[in-house]
């Protein structure tokens, strides 16, 4: 089956709650979303969230990318010509969010023209996973408070709370004031967004040696590469390679390089057809994975479980899959329902995402 159109729809929805951390801020959710339509009527369905600060996209840039670069190059393709169509991609440099959106649109079109859920054709290990929520930088009381609110109304118990400010001393009495009050009801892990020097992050983590993190995720800037050997030699838990990894390649440069242990999945920026190279790559060495979150929408948010969910490897730790409620409102017809920490995979054709038509209306921004 044919593709015949593809789409990049800008939208624009509030953020109710924005998101503050090293590398920057989230006000309101700029996405684009990519529809790629097949020969009988079929369309699949993806979420791209640019980056600017991470990975240099815009909404602007991505919409140019996907209807000027690749639409011409893949339409008139077959839908199962998964391969094809990332190889005439990546003939285009960077870009990781438009092709990863490009990719994950074109499995829901393949889920659905095959009836089956696209969880199930990337591997089916598991119908639900362990949510893990990412707390912005604020006051000590205020995180603690987010936190509490989300065990109470979600049964969520596992957060990724923001570092890498300066003194880093501030992010130091956050992890303390959560470990104090929740003692061990609930898992912590830091993420520095490159905001630390190796000598702050260093010392950041001897301070709060005592509070059981799980792991840390890019402290300090990946181009700091001895700074960052130096730090992992000494480090005690995983340290995660995260925006620094957007291709397999850089994978394994960091790994080779010392300046990771571990590899963060995000689906926004790997599609699922990168993201399977980046896990099969890491779990054939022994390195770890989980699903981190990239402040998807509900729809980036379902590529991310879909995913996630397929692996053994991915469904181990708990994943980052609740950032949208921080959203004033989204796109899904049927919105994401978080209950006992855990979110359960749709059994639907494709990866399960039916847009509300009216709510897109209502967002887009190319009216
Ligand atoms: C994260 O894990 O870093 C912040 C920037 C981005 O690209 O993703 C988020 C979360
Ligand atoms: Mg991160």
């Amino acid at each position: 089956m044919k593709i015949t159109k593809v789409e990049a729809i800008p939208f624009a929805i509030p953020y109710s709650h924005p998101l503050k951390f090293a590398s920057g801020a989230v006000h309101m959710a700029e996405h684009i979303l990519v529809r790629v339509h097949g020969e009988d009527g079929m369309v699949g369905v993806a979420e791209a969230p640019p980056r600017p600060f991470t990975y240099g996209e815009t909404q602007a840039g991505i919409k140019a990318v996907v209807e000027q670069i690749f639409a011409p190059q893949v339409i008139g393709l077959d839908v199962f010509e998964r391969e094809k169509v990332l190889s005439r991609m990546n003939r285009t440099v960077g870009n990781p969010c438009a092709k990863g959106a490009l990719d994950v649109a074109i499995w829901d079109l393949m889920g659905k023209v095959l009836g089956q859920p696209v969880t199930r054709l990337l591997g089916g290990y598991t119908d639900r996973l362990r949510v893990s929520h990412m707390i912005g930088f604020d006051d000590p009381a205020k995180m603690v408070d987010v936190a509490q609110e989300f065990l109470d109304r979600y049964g969520i118990s596992t957060f990724k709370v923001k570092v890498g400010r300066q003194p880093f001393m501030l992010d130091v009495e956050v992890c303390r004031a959560l470990r104090q009050h929740f003692g061990d009801k609930v898992d912590l892990y830091i993420d520095g967004n490159r905001g630390w020097t190796a000598t702050d992050a260093a010392r950041a983590l001897r301070a709060m040696e005592d509070l059981d993190l799980l792991f840390a995720e890019e402290l300090n800037p990946a181009d700091d590469v001895m700074g960052r050997r130096w730090l992992v030699r000494q480090a005690k838990i995983p340290m995660f390679a995260d925006e620094s990894v957007s291709r397999p390649a850089e994978v394994v440069r960091e790994l080779l390089n010392g300046g990771a242990t571990a590899i963060s999945i995000k689906t926004a920026r790997t599609g699922f057809s990168m993201s399977q190279r980046v896990l099969f790559l890491s779990e054939s060495i022994g390195v770890e994975n989980y699903i981190g979150n990239q402040i998807d929408g509900q729809v980036g948010t379902i590529a991310s479980l879909v995913f996630g969910a397929a692996y053994q490897a991915t469904s181990s730790r708990a994943a980052e899959l609740s950032n949208f409620l921080d959203m004033s409102d989204d796109l899904l017809a049927d919105p994401l329902v978080i209950s006992g920490g855990e979110l359960k995979v749709r059994d639907l054709p494709g990866t399960g995402v039916v847009v509300d038509e009216e709510k897109l209306s209502h967002f887009r921004l190319d009216k």
